[in-house]
């Protein structure tokens, strides 16, 4: 396994922008491990913990006005594209406070006024929503993108491929970012697939498509950015895929390797080229000192912590909170 290197990168304040997030997400699935025992979060959790430097590399290649459309692996896509920290541990608690008013719990966590347009607990689900979504821009000319997140597992869904057809036959506006855990709950990909590559396939497809094997933070950006460069200039879709591991169960807070699917060994490979050890040791390679990293980190704990200790003693949501949110149509 080898990261793509980048060209000498940006380290400026892009580079640490991009370590702070990694970190706050990072601890942020840190303090759900702790506190998820008490119970008092009712939501079940799908961590992103080991896959973060994907959402956090993409989604600093959007612009402001780009919609994110999510799975419900989705606490580092709702924090990459700027959820606030204190929403999002009221919403994992159940919160009047929370993101969707507590609603949602951790699998349906959005923030439209932030373009984190939903998640969704039925895999590829979000991805035809992102078509519809990328089909309202270009008719409306807004010159925004639908950028969808999903794993391996959902371009298992017959929801992908048609979804992937009609955005290059009508040419949408839709980035399709697949994270490649290589797994679909415990079963992996090529139990599943009846073919060699996905990628292979996918570029038969009037679309851009690029696949990298990395944990680099600044390497996904660029990737990304690249291809909403190519994008935006022939206005075709583009598909990325990226080779990830999730380090932990695939649902729940703890680790799974008693269960034999797979290796503590990869994980420990995985470990070494964690995104978030690559971007600080780039960070202090080029000059960033270790008191300032550390105090920088320091800061975003107690945030944290903070953000844990109002989520817990805020209200639920009161009765009227059952109808609102909720499509219906008049008879
Ligand atoms: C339509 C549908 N089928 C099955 C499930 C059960 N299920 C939940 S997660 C999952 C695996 C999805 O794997 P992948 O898309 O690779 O995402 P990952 O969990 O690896 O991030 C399955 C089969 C579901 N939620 N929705
Ligand atoms: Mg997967």
């Amino acid at each position: 396994m080898k990261d793509a290197t980048v060209n000498p990168p940006s380290l400026g304040t892009r580079s640490l922008e991009l370590y702070k997030t990694l970190y706050t997400i990072r601890r942020a699935e840190e303090l759900i491990i702790q506190y998820y025992p008490e119970n008092d979060m009712k939501t079940p959790m799908h961590m992103s913990m080991g896959q973060e430097a994907i959402p956090v590399g993409v989604c600093a290649a959007l612009r402001d006005g780009d919609q994110v459309f999510a799975s419900y692996r989705s606490h580092a896509t709702f924090l990459a594209k700027g959820g606030a920290t204190d929403r999002f541990f009221a919403e994992l608690y159940g919160r009047q406070t929370g993101t969707v008013n507590g609603k949602a719990g951790s699998m349906h966590l959005a923030d439209p006024a932030k373009g984190h347009m939903c998640s969704s607990a039925v895999v590829a689900t979000g991805i035809p929503v992102a078509v519809g979504a990328a089909f309202a821009h270009k008719r409306r000319g807004t010159g925004r993108l639908a950028c969808v997140f999903f794993g391996d597992g959902a371009a298992d869904e017959g929801a992908f491929w048609e979804s992937l057809n009609t955005a290059c036959v009508m040419r949408l506006p839709v980035l399709f970012v697949c994270e490649d855990n290589g797994l679909a709950v415990q079963t992996p990909a090529h139990v599943r697939q009846g073919y060699a590559s996905l990628t292979d396939i996918i570029s038969r497809f009037k679309c851009h498509v690029a696949a990298q094997d990395t944990t680099d933070v600044e390497a996904i950006r660029q990737t990304a950015e690249g291809a909403i460069i190519r994008m935006r200039a022939s206005g075709q879709p583009a598909f990325l895929s990226f080779t990830c591991y999730r380090y932990l169960e695939h649902v729940g807070v703890r680790e799974d390797f008693h269960l034999g699917y797979r290796s503590r060994d990869d994980y420990e490979a995985w470990r070494q080229r964690d995104c978030l050890t690559l971007q600080r040791a780039r960070l202090v390679d080029a000059g960033h000192g270790e008191e300032a990293l550390r105090s920088l980190e320091q800061d975003i704990d107690e945030r944290l912590q903070q953000d844990v200790a109002r989520a817990k003693v805020a209200p639920p949501p009161g009765p009227e909170e059952l109808f609102k949110g909720v499509f219906h149509e008049k008879p």
